[in-house]
Formats: C-alpha cells, sequence, structure tokens
C-alpha cells in the first residue's frame, strides 16, 4: 500500500501540509483534524471506519444521500466517453438535454438556464445579467445592487459585496460600488421558538422603500435575496416578507434574485423555494443538489423576458460576453440527469414536505436542554442557537460540533449556532438518532 491510500498516515502528518483549507481554522484542524474516508447514503465512515451521520448534506449539497450508485455510473460512463467540450461556440448534446430537463422544474416563467461551476459564480453571473439586462433595455442608469444582512452570496468580489456576513467582508477593502444592504429579518424578541415561518416581520420588507427613498429606485438594478438565509445561521423569511419584497420589485421596475443554493433541489419539500413561498423571482440561482454534489455545478434560471432581451441584435455577434471554461462541463450534465433521475423516481423533491412534521416536532423537543435560546425550523432544515460562552463567542458551538463528530454525527455550526440539514432520504429512525447525539452533547456541553 502507498501512502495515498494511508489515510492514518495523512492524519499524522498534516500539520506541515500545504493546502490553505478554506474557511477553517487551519493551525486547529491540522493539530487534531476530523478525516472522512469513505461515504454511503447519510453515513459518513472515518478512516478507521467510524460511522459518522451526516446530519448537513456534506455543506447542504448531498440531497439524494452520498455515492448513489446511478449518480456514480452516469458519471463513470461519461468520463469515459466525452471528458470535456468546450461550451463556446460549441455543445455537447447532455448540455441542452440538461438546461430542457431542469427548466421544467422551475418556477413557471422562468424559462431559460446559464451553466456555472458553483453558487458563488451562479450569483456573479445572476448580478451581471441584471447589470446588462437594464442597459439593453435602455436603463443603464440602473447600476446599484442590493444585498441583505447576514446573506451569503458565495466568495466571489459580487457575492462577497451584497454579502451580509461582517467576517467575511471586512479583511476585504471596499469590494465593489454601489451596493446597499436590506436590514435581517432576525427577530428573537418576538419570533423565538417559530415554527415554520415566523409570525412577526413581514414589514421589514419595507426597508427596500427606505433604500429606494435614499438612492433613488431608477438607480437600482437588483436586490438578492436568500429565500432562507441559511450560512448565517438559518433565518426563515416572516409571513408576508416576500410577497411584500417582490411587490416592492415590481413597483420600482428592480429585478428580484433568490439566491437558492442551498433551498432549490427539494431542501423546503418542493424543487424551489419560490414556489414553496409562492412568490416568483426573476432570476434564480442554484449550485449543490443541481448535480448532488458529485461533480461541482451552478445554474441561473431567468425569466423569458430576461433571456429575449439578449436575443434582439445581430446574430453573428455574441449576445453574452460571460462564461466559463467548464460551463455545462459533460461530467456535470451526467451527473446532473442521474441526480434528477433518482430525485424524480424516489420523490426527493417533496419528501422534505413529508418529513417537516415529523422534523419540527423532534427539533423542537430540544427547547429545555442547556443553553438553547432559539429553535428556527423548516422543510428539512433546523437551526439551534446556543447562548454562547460569556466572552468566548462561538466556543460552545465549535464544541458542540466536535463532540459530536466524536459521538457519529457532522453537524454544521456557523458561531453558536448549531444548524442540521439531512440528506432527503433520512428515515425517521435516523432522525431520532441525529436528535439523540445532538441531545447528549448539549446536556454534557459545558
Ligand atoms: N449562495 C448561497 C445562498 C449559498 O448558501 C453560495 C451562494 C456559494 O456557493 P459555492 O458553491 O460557491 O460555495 C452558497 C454556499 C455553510 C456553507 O456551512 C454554506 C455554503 C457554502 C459553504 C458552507 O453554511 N453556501
Ligand atoms: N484566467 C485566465 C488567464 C484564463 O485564461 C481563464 C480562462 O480561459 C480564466 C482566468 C477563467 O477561467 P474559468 O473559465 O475556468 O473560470
Amino acid at each position: 500500500m502507498n501512502e495515498r491510500a494511508r489515510p492514518e498516515a495523512v492524519a499524522n502528518s498534516l500539520e506541515r501540509s500545504a493546502w490553505f483549507m478554506p474557511f477553517s481554522m487551519n493551525r486547529q484542524f491540522k493539530k487534531n483534524p476530523r478525516l472522512v474516508a469513505r461515504a454511503e447514503g447519510i453515513w459518513y465512515y472515518t478512516p478507521e471506519g467510524r460511522k459518522v451521520l451526516d446530519g448537513t448534506s456534506g455543506l447542504w449539497c448531498v440531497n439524494a444521500g452520498h455515492c448513489r450508485k446511478r449518480i456514480v455510473e452516469a458519471v463513470q460512463r461519461q468520463v469515459a466517453t466525452l471528458e470535456f467540450a468546450p461550451p463556446f461556440q460549441l455543445g455537447h448534446p447532455l448540455a441542452f438535454e440538461f438546461a430542457d430537463r431542469v427548466v421544467k422544474l422551475a418556477p413557471e416563467g422562468l424559462t431559460r438556464v446559464f451553466f456555472t461551476n458553483s453558487g458563488s459564480e451562479s450569483v456573479e453571473t445572476a448580478l451581471k445579467l441584471a447589470l446588462a439586462y437594464h442597459r439593453l433595455k435602455g436603463e443603464g442608469h440602473r447600476t446599484r445592487l442590493i444585498g441583505r444582512e447576514r446573506g451569503y452570496h458565495g466568495v466571489n468580489f459580487g457575492g462577497t459585496a451584497v454579502g451580509g456576513i461582517v467576517a467575511n467582508r471586512r479583511i476585504f477593502g471596499a469590494l465593489v460600488a454601489g451596493v446597499d444592504h436590506l436590514r435581517h429579518t432576525h427577530d428573537p424578541e418576538r419570533n423565538a421558538f417559530s415554527r415554520g415561518q415566523p409570525r412577526h416581520g413581514a414589514e421589514l420588507a419595507d426597508d427596500l422603500e427606505r433604500l429606494c427613498a435614499l438612492h433613488d429606485p431608477s438607480t437600482i438594478a437588483a436586490v438578492i435575496v436568500e429565500p432562507v438565509a441559511c450560512s448565517a445561521g438559518v433565518y426563515v423569511p416572516p409571513v408576508g416578507y416576500l410577497e411584500r419584497l417582490r411587490e416592492i420589485c415590481t413597483k420600482h421596475g428592480i429585478l428580484l434574485i433568490f439566491d437558492e443554493v442551498i433551498t432549490a433541489w427539494g431542501r423546503l419539500g418542493r424543487p424551489f423555494a419560490a414556489q414553496r413561498f409562492g412568490v416568483t423571482p426573476d432570476l434564480i440561482t442554484t449550485a449543490k443538489g443541481i448535480t448532488n454534489a458529485t461533480v461541482p455545478m451552478g445554474a441561473v434560471f431567468m425569466k423569458e423576458e430576461i433571456f429575449q432581451a439578449f436575443m434582439q441584435g445581430p446574430e453573428n455577434a455574441i449576445e453574452l460576453p460571460h462564461g466559463y471554461t467548464y460551463s455545462a462541463h459533460p461530467l456535470a450534465c451526467a451527473a446532473g440527469l442521474a441526480t434528477m433521475d433518482v430525485y424524480e423516481e424516489e420523490g426527493l423533491l417533496t419528501r422534505a414536505e413529508e418529513l417537516s412534521p415529523y422534523w419540527e416536532a423532534q427539533a423542537h423537543a430540544l427547547r429545555d436542554l442547556p443553553h438553547v435560546v432559539d429553535i428556527r425550523n423548516i422543510g428539512l432544515i433546523a437551526a439551534i442557537e446556543l447562548a454562547p460562552r460569556p466572552g468566548a463567542p462561538g466556543a460552545r458551538g465549535l464544541e458542540a460540533h466536535i463532540r459530536a463528530f466524536e459521538k457519529g454525527a457532522y453537524i454544521r455550526v456557523t458561531g453558536d449556532i448549531i444548524a442540521l440539514a439531512p440528506p432527503l432520504i433520512i428515515q425517521k429512525p435516523e432522525i431520532d438518532q441525529l436528535f439523540a447525539i445532538v441531545r447528549h452533547v448539549l446536556h454534557a456541553l459545558p
């Protein structure tokens, strides 16, 4: 056996590793690494063979569970048949087939799709489409982009700028000019321990009117929000909030972008959160679950009218000077088509709706455990917010994450908020197992 096949040998020497890990505590992690070497269904396996329940679908992306045979085999066949084809001025059949397949699942009116390789690239693409669309319509004065406090829109320049997580922004300078932010919707005083959508806060959408008054609405190109803000700690939209945001955008000719990188592909019991909430944006960004994370891919869905705005010039000119080397990569398209087969055959795009009442009850049963100050849930997502240790925000959350891994569950924490979002194939006894581990950890946690 060579070194590469021996994970223990890797673990022993990680402190000197060349890998600059993303969004990680590099030095601390490499001293005491948590590794997984194999996965199947809802389970990860450590190099020693210990089973760990994947409570977060990887990073909110492995919606159909790990190493699904059908997807794996589709990718294996594709890599041996056509491993790459340029997407600029050349095509391969799977790209067209996949595009037509996914738009059928999209909210009514979002009829066209642009492929990227990640959520971050989807966000950049959507923001650029919004700016270009207005210019093509003779409204080039619409240059401002509006995000929201606590929003996460990936890590590229545009997405970092419209994002609203301070820790992700402050060391990167001025970012992009002409960006402003709506206030966030978190209101624990009125809404703590809400089940599903909180009752209070629809009026927070009127903050967009404040920004319109400040900047003049004719300067604003687009508003981008996550229907459920997942990354910063799971903030479910108050009843009526998204509807109100939609109304104000329509009134002022502003494009509404839903960033559904996490919420699409069944997480809320519908293919898209837009369908779950009955609010249709002009553009939707997705990634992650579109290929069950087997091969990186992202996609931006848009209304027909936006697509058509680009199709007006001479036919011998490039309509959109934008795209990625790996847009519609053959392996991603093959993985995506097989993923849609699995989602459809197993009813996974609506399964979260069936599981949600049970999930909600199990989550809220943690209410009286030590440190718990709020519990939020929707679809197959739950957040358990812990009180921070005095003077050490995040320490309790991190310790919960480490202890849960030792006890056999991989759970995501952001600061002192635990976020759970298991694969959509999870069964009720496994939901019990996941919450039993969280319960055990919270009881023992100082
Ligand atoms: N938009 C949203 C709403 C996201 O959740 C991105 C954009 C960026 O996607 P990429 O594929 O470029 O990472 C995301 C990604 C977490 C976590 O632990 C969340 C994401 C990524 C990594 C970790 O909450 N969301
Ligand atoms: N930088 C250089 C020098 C390149 O040539 C390219 C693509 O050709 C890129 C960046 C963009 O890479 P990608 O298309 O993979 O995003």
